[in-house]
């Protein structure tokens, strides 16, 4: 008997890293996840509270993180003993297309008459090339929405109905790649709903806790997300969900936003269990400013205190942020200028093109409220900035730490690994100077084997080379950690830290720059083995900055217990 209708797995960026001598990078500290990217899409808890709608059970394993917290982790026995109808594995992200498919691979092997599905964004990209050179990935469902598709799919192969039918399913048939029209666009997104008790069933029901986890560390920094939109209007040209790439790639002209009564719900739904902030991506302003009060008037009736983390892609209304301050307890946010450098910032073409001045006088309001924190995040590997350029946006950072208000953070770090498959600079990447070294899915699995993160990154610039991107970095990092220690945000101990990884990362990269072309160094290949922090861990900054530390306290544990025992009863 099928003990599940659907096992979503989330891999790995690479199988097996603890088998590999990888320098990853610091390509992931700007995340609270591991340079495994161990992160499982949003889409996993929506897709799983529809079928659970629909009757359906659906187990959900984060595969990344089984393995990153049990070395002894076995993937290949853990997929024999399950009994699922179908297997689900998300291609979201690019830098998973080496551990999705060997993952693939894996339950194929074990499973050989279960069908394998593909999804998410990197998948709806590469859709043919997945179905048609992978045997072992037998659909993808494209899209941005795929639950009713899903469900759609899931009843046809149970029931053996046809697949012609179904919206946006890529499938093989004779041989031949048969792609379904891309008709599942929803225009609302209040079909669908998180329901955070579903964790928690799963977790007991299966007695595995991690295996539903979003990232290591998580129970003692329970950040949570709360999307509010899908798709997006503006077209920064380095984003891989920017207004022309959802046009080209999931239908998708311009975003589409949740009710702020759906939005809200799902605030109090996530505070019911938790005290730990929630993450609010994508800029409501997007959806004007009415539509954002109105969210924030919703969210304020939850009565739910979680801090609440906004984003903005443009300078907001100093208006706006008092409208919070005056209605939310507990609220922060962050914006991303990207440079301080006005012709970088430009170049990014469609970006919100502000000026810095304009930023600054929002900030400084914005310190006179009682917003908690303000994250202000900088990125290398932009058009039109060199060396020099990254080295004054560090300056700059500085003179925004002489303001003397450590709720005021800086960020810095670089585009990577992958250049977002679908963005502008990713279709054209000539005219916005850039040179593109992977274009499909097997060129991009074979970088991620590469022995350090200055070869697997899928582009260089006009102004620099991957080499001189792994430099600016690394000097970026150093200047901003010597800042951080001088302003005080940081511990002379956590600085020296931080001073003390860099400095042993760039020791090593230049023993494998040595040896790249021939073999690698014995010694390095030793150091490196199955290692992916020491080196490319909180390099360019402490990971701890990012986080809200606050441990067990955060869960409101009645609540917990109360689904807990509802499962152990059913
Ligand atoms: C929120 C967000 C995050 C959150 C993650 C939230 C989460 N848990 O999903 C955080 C901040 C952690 C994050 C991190 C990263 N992100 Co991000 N992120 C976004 C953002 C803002 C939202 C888009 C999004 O995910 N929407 C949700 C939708 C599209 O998907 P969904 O509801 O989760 O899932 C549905 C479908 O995708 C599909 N689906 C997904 N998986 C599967 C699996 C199966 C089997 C099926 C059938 C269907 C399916 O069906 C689902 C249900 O409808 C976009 C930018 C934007 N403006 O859109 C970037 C974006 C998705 N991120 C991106 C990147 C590159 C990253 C990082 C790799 C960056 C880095 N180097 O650190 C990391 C990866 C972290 C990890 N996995 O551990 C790129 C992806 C480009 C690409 N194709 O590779 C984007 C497009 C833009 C960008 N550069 O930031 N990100």
């Amino acid at each position: 008997m099928k003990v599940v209708d659907l096992l979503l797995l989330h891999p790995p960026s690479v199988y097996d890293f603890r088998q590999q001598s990888i320098l990853y990078g610091p390509v992931s500290d700007m995340v609270p996840s591991s340079v495994m990217f161990e992160i499982y899409p949003i889409g996993f808890l929506t897709m799983a509270g529809y079928l659970k709608q629909q009757g359906m059970r659906v187990r959900i394993v984060n595969v990344a993180l089984r393995m990153l917290t049990d070395p002894a982790f076995d993937v290949r026995e853990f997929l024999a003993a399950q009994r699922p109808a179908a297997i689900g594995i998300d291609l979201h992200w690019m830098p998973h297309c080496h551990g999705a498919i060997e993952i693939a691979r894996l339950a194929k092997a074990v499973h050989p008459d279960v069908p394998v599905i593909f999804g998410g964004l990197s998948a709806t990209y590469y859709h043919e090339e997945l179905v048609r050179d992978y045997p072992e990935i037998d659909f993808v469902l494209r899209g941005d929405s795929t639950e009713p598709p899903l469900h759609q799919l899931l009843v046809a192969l149970r029931d053996g109905g046809p697949l012609d039918a179904i919206p946006n399913l890529v499938w093989r048939e004779g041989g031949q790649v048969r792609t379904n029209p891309l008709s599942y666009v929803p225009r609302s997104l209040d079909y669908i709903d998180v329901h955070p008790e579903l964790l928690i069933e799963m977790a007991i029901r299966h007695r595995d806790i991690t295996g539903v986890l979003p990232f290591r560390g998580w129970l003692s920094n329970p950040t949570t997300m709360v999307l509010p939109l899908k798709g997006c209007a503006f077209q920064c040209i380095t984003c891989g969900s920017s207004n022309t790439t959802c046009a080209m790639m999931t239908g998708r002209r311009k975003p589409v936003f949740r009710s702020p009564a759906n939005l809200a719900a799902n605030v109090a739904a996530i505070g019911g269990f938790s005290r730990g902030p929630i993450v609010m991506p994508g800029d409501l302003l997007q959806g004007g400013r009415k539509y954002a009060e109105a969210c924030i008037d919703e969210m304020a009736a939850t009565g739910a205190d979680n801090e609440i983390c906004f984003e903005f892609f443009d300078v907001p209304p100093v208006e706006f942020l008092r409208y919070i301050d005056a209605r939310l307890p507990n609220w922060s946010f962050e914006i991303s200028p990207e440079s301080h450098d006005r012709v970088v910032r430009h170049a990014m073409e469609g970006q919100a093109g502000y000026e810095n001045e304009a930023m600054e006088h929002m900030l400084r309001e914005a310190l006179k409220l009682d917003c908690r924190r303000i994250d202000v995040f900088f990125m290398i590997g932009l058009p039109q900035q060199d060396h020099r350029s990254v080295m004054e946006t560090v300056e700059y950072c500085g003179e925004l730490f002489g303001w003397g208000d450590r709720r005021l953070q800086c960020f810095i770090s670089p585009m990577g690994p992958f250049l977002d498959p679908g963005s502008q600079i990713f279709e054209q990447p000539e005219r916005f100077g850039y040179r593109k070294l992977a274009h499909t899915v097997k060129e991009h699995r074979e970088l991620l084997l590469q022995p350090s993160w200055e070869h697997i990154l899928n582009y260089e610039t006009e102004w620099m080379t991957r080499s001189q991107l792994v430099d600016a970095t690394y000097d970026a990092a150093e200047r901003l950690n010597e800042l951080k220690r001088r302003h005080g945000y940081i511990s002379p101990r956590r600085a020296d830290g931080v001073a003390q990884g860099i400095a042993e990362a760039r020791r090593l990269r230049a023993r494998l720059r040595d040896r790249h072309d021939g073999r690698m160094d014995p010694r390095a290949a030793e150091e490196l083995h199955g290692e992916i922090a020491r080196f490319s861990h909180s390099t360019v900054c402490d990971k701890r900055e990012l986080f809200w530390q606050r441990g067990l306290l955060s869960f409101r544990l009645p609540a917990i217990g109360r689904v807990v025992l509802q499962t152990l009863r059913g």
